[in-house]
């Protein structure tokens, strides 16, 4: 019983000394686990008289059952100070990484959501067109100059890479029946050199209504609509007289310079206006290319370009940043 004695001192001994978690599981194997002695302690009983049997039966039992519970208390203090060392609540929190929708087209979903809710809807058209479509059919004939502003890309005989987005203007037509309000966005391809606003690949929302009674007040209003809530109420717009062989009368459309406010800078050419698109009422020419009789239906066309938008939304001084994949520049744009 004198072993017993010991057991539990260094019981306690060793207990206070655990540090760690691991200290304690060695411990509970040691003391109260396989190895523990109590199996061998209980067994040494059979060498004693039934009185002291009965004393030091019971003194087992008890200080089993103490080692239990010292074990138990250890274990909740190892566990708080572990939880306090590893995880400091009191740092700011890490923040993962992740990417996010590039500039150009976060700007395009963002049109197109502001022209659904005046009651457009989205329609697409192909990126390889025919010349008959992305020219003829908008009243462009082979040697037009109109020509010479939008030199492309082609491909085989009488293909091209879309110059602009008109040509789906012919294709929603020949599909839909009159009223309708379409949008179409997508990518244009020019042979335009490389400057701060001009780029090769370029995006494009082209706006297309047709129906019985339509006038420049209602491309002007729906226009004045969009400009307004897209840019905010305190920037700029205006109409210019412009042309177009595909709408009559034609014009070209500016916003105010966000970068310089209107007084003139780099980006805007020192204008401060930066042109954002073209529009004009459909040419009754085009009707009759897309198949419709031309005294029933009158309609309006715009066509905008997304990144020169984009540049003015978010003050971006150089297309070309667009397209250089610079992580930097686009995290910014990660707004969701
Ligand atoms: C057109 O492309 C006409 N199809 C627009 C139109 C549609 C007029 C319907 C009437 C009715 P324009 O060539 O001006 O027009 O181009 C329209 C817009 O595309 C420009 O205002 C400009 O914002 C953008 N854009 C044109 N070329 C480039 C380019 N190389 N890089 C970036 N944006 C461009």
């Amino acid at each position: 019983m004198q072993e017993l004695e010991e057991y539990w001192e260094s019981f306690q001994e060793e207990i206070q000394k655990a540090s760690t978690l691991s200290d304690w599981n060695y411990l509970k194997g040691k003391y109260v686990g396989k190895k523990s002695r109590w199996g061998e302690f209980l067994a040494k009983l059979k060498e004693l008289s039934p009185e002291e049997k009965r004393v030091w039966g019971k003194k087992i039992n008890q200080l089993k059952k103490e080692m239990e519970e010292l074990l138990e208390e250890r274990y909740q203090e190892l566990l708080s100070t572990e939880e306090k060392s590893e995880v400091d609540i009191t740092l700011p929190g890490k923040k993962g990484w992740s990417g996010s929708f590039h500039p150009v087209l976060l700007t395009r979903d963002w049109i197109l959501t502001i022209f659904q809710s005046l009651g457009f809807r989205v329609e697409e058209g192909p990126e390889i067109e025919t010349e008959f479509y992305n020219f003829e059919a908008l009243n462009i004939p082979p040697d037009h100059p109109a020509r010479d502003d939008q030199d492309s890309f082609y491909l085989a005989p009488g293909y091209l890479l879309r110059t602009h987005t008109s040509p789906a203007q012919i294709r929603v037509m020949e599909k839909l029946k009159p009223p309708f309000k379409v949008v179409v966005p997508g990518k244009c391809y020019r042979r335009d050199a490389f400057d701060a606003t001009h780029s090769p690949m370029f995006h494009q929302i082209e706006g297309l209504v047709v129906a019985r009674d339509i006038s420049m007040g209602d491309l002007k209003g729906t226009l004045e609509t969009f400009v307004r809530r897209f840019f905010g109420e305190e920037r700029k717009i205006r109409f210019r007289p412009g042309y177009f062989p595909f709408t009559e009368p034609s014009a070209e459309v500016d916003v105010s310079c966000g970068v310089c406010g209107g007084k003139g800078c780099r980006s805007c050419g020192y204008s401060g206006w930066l042109e954002i698109l073209g529009a004009g009422l459909v040419h009754p020419q085009v009707f009759t290319h897309a198949g419709y009789d031309s005294q029933d239906v009158r309609g309006f066309a715009f066509g905008l370009g997304v990144e020169r938008i984009t540049m003015l939304k978010f003050g971006i001084k150089d297309i070309r940043w667009f397209w250089e994949n610079d992580v930097q520049f686009l995290e910014q744009f990660n707004i969701f």
